[in-house]
């Protein structure tokens, strides 16, 4: 495909005011008649004909301003439709196209999941519907007529409200739908099926009425009630942090069980994979909770920031996306642990981010250059994208961000708008110039703090030198400086933390620095003199990750105890735990290869104490006691990668924690044991997870009791947290046990396609040889389909990005399973395939057997004819 550059943005040279679809569903020809409103932009190119986009569609009849068109007016492929010599003057084209539903297994455009017809056309899949200018520039009025047989799909579902409905002839019924808020396309969706609900009234804070339903499978309405829940608490939480009302008379959202993405933010018409509504305490864990609130938010906040003001082009994913996250982020923080949702937050930037960062597929949070969109929808977009927002808030403040806020919303309101439109407002609303802050949105790759620090005992000083640089990234060799917000705290001797006080003159920060404990790095270089230090301090730096970057050198280990034990900065305490963790893990690396063993009695008793404390938050000690991951040490080791290697490492780690801190876990894992009834609640899953870390810990340290007391936790478990916990940490232990196990819960749960999912997860990270001839035996499974992505993720995405061991096998029969799976996957859905190919990015980064073997591998799969575009940009890029 071709490449498309942001440089060459130009705007429509037509628009399209109204759009008038009747679509007749059919499950292999459905019928779409569009009428549109077309005229020409005053803005556009002048005297252009009109090229409408298509994909995949057979034209059955088209008109001009009523009369139909002579076939030489117009050029139509199933790819394209071309009007020669349009008028002038506004007029109205008429299209009827054809479309297969159940023919369509990418899963974009109107396809069929299970007996329901449903839609995805977020970022190009509304051309796979009808012909149209297929670009998010281009906003439009609908009004949606469907019509189907009723029996089929009682519930006929579209943007906006509803406006009419009735019964035809034949077992057919009809609904129409109109929508008044200017859209995209991409933001069009329509539901046919045949699905239960659960409603709820809502009141704005004006006093509007609002029906909300959350439509599912049938005889799954009761388990919609958390995803409803949480709508009705996101929905007042966007009023009172951002001032926004919902605008339309119904808010609906459909859970399907085949989709590409978590879920689409369709107007009015939330599109959800069922994994992000349906959950019961006997079904669900708490993560799922958790996942729940906040994609249910995330895609009810998209109505403000997304459709009310959209984007221009898909280079400014981000505005939408960034932001949006952003907000989902705060939203779930005010609702839960602010701390442990900031740690949970950060963890999930550095485990996919920062190797997207560090790798060949590196692109800046706005690229500049895409062959697949869909290939874009990735974490340097959302959550790096978040992470912009959140230091632009840190930088500005909360009073000046809120204004820019306000502004943004007033000013762009019912148009698509850039990063730039964004930027502005802040840089009104708070005065300050945000020239160098948006390189943050234009160059890729992580940079790297490296600190220095000095205290001098006569003069009471105590000096940061910083330094700031950032690696070369594909197509950018040389990195300009970031303007970064560095948070930071000095603790002293006794663990109190220290007023900060500036020295005068070119070191001196200024006292609103002081004063807010947040530090701008915006040159390559800076040194802060901090005065009437009594003693030499330990800089607590980057507090809450105030920006999404790596320190360097770690600090000691003494003065990571004395963060540990006794920063104010919850974050920091966390961050704490996990440098002593790494450090303890290259330790052993070391000493594997000949050098000096790891002496972690002072990191252990430090953790000890906190888990003896039995007081403060106990989802903090668990986050605290969950050691860095295989990938998250990968990562911090960067090159020559051996995953056998860093999973010996880590086991010695858990296995002599786990030794270490028995009689404190097994208490814990007593203390925290279930309470009467089921509570989703954040204080009550910290207690869940409190147990179940120590339980894991317990069977690292010591199988013999660690695993009949999982084995008993698993059979007596009251909840899906517990019970899955227990068998995670079984499915460590080889041996009959867990085999049973694994049985037993497949039997349990075998017509719950969502646990199921659970339990094919689980299998393939198992971290052992048989893994590889597991996985393929569990793709021969009954329950497994390539044709459902959840499945497909489930299994393979898991072993590949979840099982480093097994995937990086040094016979190269991992890489080899994920291939075939690609391959085969490639032709029915690229998205897909695609993603699970990105398993690949990090591929330079192993050490050179492996690397050898990955790069064949890319190499042979960009080699097969007839590769998809998404799979193909994969391939080229991770190998360029
Ligand atoms: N817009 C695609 C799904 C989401 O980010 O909400
Ligand atoms: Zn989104």
């Amino acid at each position: 495909p071709q490449a498309v550059r942001l440089a060459d943005y130009r705007p429509p040279a037509f628009l399209i005011d109204a759009v008038d679809l009747d679509i007749s569903l059919d499950r292999s020809k459905t019928r779409v008649a569009a009428r549109l409103a077309i005229r020409r932009n005053p803005a556009g190119q002048a005297g252009a004909p009109l090229a409408l986009d298509g994909d995949g569609l057979v034209l059955r009849r088209v008109a001009l301003d009523g009369a139909p068109l002579a076939p030489e007016a117009y050029e139509a492929t199933p790819d394209s439709f071309l009007l020669r010599a349009p008028p002038e003057g506004p007029f109205t084209l008429e299209i009827e196209t054809d479309v297969d539903p159940s023919a369509n297994t990418q899963l974009s455009g109107l396809y069929r999941s299970g007996s329901a017809y449903c839609t995805q056309c977020e970022a190009e899949g509304f051309r796979r519907i009808t012909y149209f200018l297929d670009r998010p520039d281009v906003l439009s009025v609908y009004t949606t007529r469907i019509e189907a047989d009723k029996s089929e799909a009682p519930v006929l579902l579209g943007n906006g409200n509803p406006v009419g409905a009735g019964d035809l002839d034949g077992g057919r019924h009809f609904a129409i739908w109109r929508d008044p808020f200017p859209k995209p396309c991409y933001l069009f969706a329509l539901v046919g099926g045949d699905l239960g609900h659960i409603s709820e009234s809502y009141r704005t804070s004006s006093g509007r009425d609002v029906e909300l339903a959350i439509y599912v499978e049938r005889g799954k309405e009761p388990f919609a009630s958390y995803a409803m829940d949480s709508l009705v608490r996101s929905m007042r939480w966007d009023e009172q942090a951002f001032g926004r009302e919902y605008d339309l008379d119904v808010f609906n959202i459909v859970a399907v069980s085949d989709f590409n993405m978590g879920a689409m933010e369709n107007k009015g018409l939330n599109i959800f994979n069922d994994k992000y509504v349906l959950a019961s305490p006997e079904t669900a864990t708490d993560s799922d909770y958790a996942g729940i609130e906040s994609v249910i938010a995330h895609e009810y906040f998209h109505n403000w920031t997304g459709n009310r003001i959209t984007c221009r082009d898909w280079f400014q994913l981000c505005l939408k996306e960034g932001l949006t996250v952003y907000r989902d982020q705060e939203f779930s923080a005010d609702q839960r642990s602010r701390a442990v949702k900031r740690i949970s937050d950060v963890r999930g930037l550095r485990a996919q981010q920062f190797p997207e960062d560090a790798g060949p597929l590196a692109h800046p949070v706005r690229p500049s250059l895409y062959h697949e969109i869909n290939n874009f929808y990735t974490a340097t977009v959302y959550e790096k994208g978040a992470e912009i927002v959140r230091m632009l808030k840190t930088l500005i403040g909360e009073a000046d961000f809120r204004r820019g806020m306000d502004l943004y919303f007033a000013r762009f309101d019912g148009t698509a708008a850039t990063v730039e439109d964004f930027l502005a407002c802040f840089a009104e609303a708070s005065g300050r110039d945000l020239a160098q802050f948006s390189l943050w949105y234009e160059q890729a790759g992580t940079p790297q703090i490296s600190v220095q620090s000095d205290y001098d005992a006569a003069a009471k000083t105590f000096t940061l030198a910083l330094e700031q640089s950032t690696p070369p990234t594909p197509g950018q060799s040389d990195k300009k400086p970031f303007v970064i917000p560095l948070a930071l705290g000095l603790i002293g001797e006794n663990g109190d933390e220290l007023t900060l006080s500036a020295a005068p003159g070119e070191t001196g920060a200024s006292g609103e620095e002081c004063a807010r404990g947040v530090v701008e790095l915006s040159t390559p270089k800076r040194k802060i003199v901090f005065e009437n230090v009594p003693s030499r301090p330990v800089a607590s730096l980057l507090r809450g990750f105030s920006a999404p970057v790596r320190l360097a050198p770690p600090q000691s280990a003494e003065d990571l105890e004395r963060l540990l034990a006794h920063d104010s900065d919850s974050f920091n305490r966390w961050q704490a735990a996990q440098s002593l963790a790494l450090r303890s893990v290259f330790a052993r690396i070391e000493a594997a290869r000949g050098g000096e063993g790891a002496d972690d009695k002072a990191f252990f008793d430090a953790l000890k104490r906190l888990v003896e404390a039995g007081e403060g938050d106990p989802s903090l000690v668990a986050q605290a006691l969950s050691l860095p991951s295989e990938i998250d040490i990968a990562r911090e080791m960067g090159k020559d990668v051996d995953p056998d290697v860093i999973y010996s490492a880590r086991s010695g780690l858990r296995r002599d924690l786990g030794r270490f801190l028995a009689p404190a876990l097994a208490e814990a894992h007593a203390r925290f044991a279930p309470q009467e009834g089921f509570s989703p609640d954040a204080a009550s899953a910290g207690r869940r997870a409190m147990r179940n870390v120590a339980l894991d810990l317990l069977a690292a340290g010591d199988p013999a009791s660690g695993g009949p007391l999982a084995e008993r936790q698993f059979a007596e478990a009251t909840n899906m947290t517990d019970r899955i916990c227990a068998l995670a940490t079984l499915s460590h232990l080889p041996g009959a046990a867990r085999e049973d196990a694994f049985a037993a819960f497949y039997e349990r749960y075998r017509k719950d396609h969502l646990v199921v999912d659970k339990w094919f997860a689980l299998q393939s990270t198992i971290p052992e040889v048989e893994t590889t001839a597991r996985v393929a035996r569990l793709m021969a499974h009954e329950d497994f389909s390539l044709a459902n992505p959840n499945r497909v993720r489930a299994v393979v995405g898991s072993f590949a990005n979840g099982n480093p061991t097994r995937f990086h096998a040094l016979d190269g029969s991992g890489y080899a399973l994920l291939e075939r799976v690609v391959l085969e996957l490639d032709p029915k859905n690229p998205q897909l395939a695609a993603r699970l190919l990105s398993a690949l990015r990090s591929w330079r980064s192993l050490e050179e057997r492996r690397r050898k073997i990955a790069e064949t591998t890319l190499r042979r799969i960009l080699a097969t004819p007839d590769l998809s575009a998404d799979v193909s940009d994969i391939a080229t890029r991770a190998l360029g």
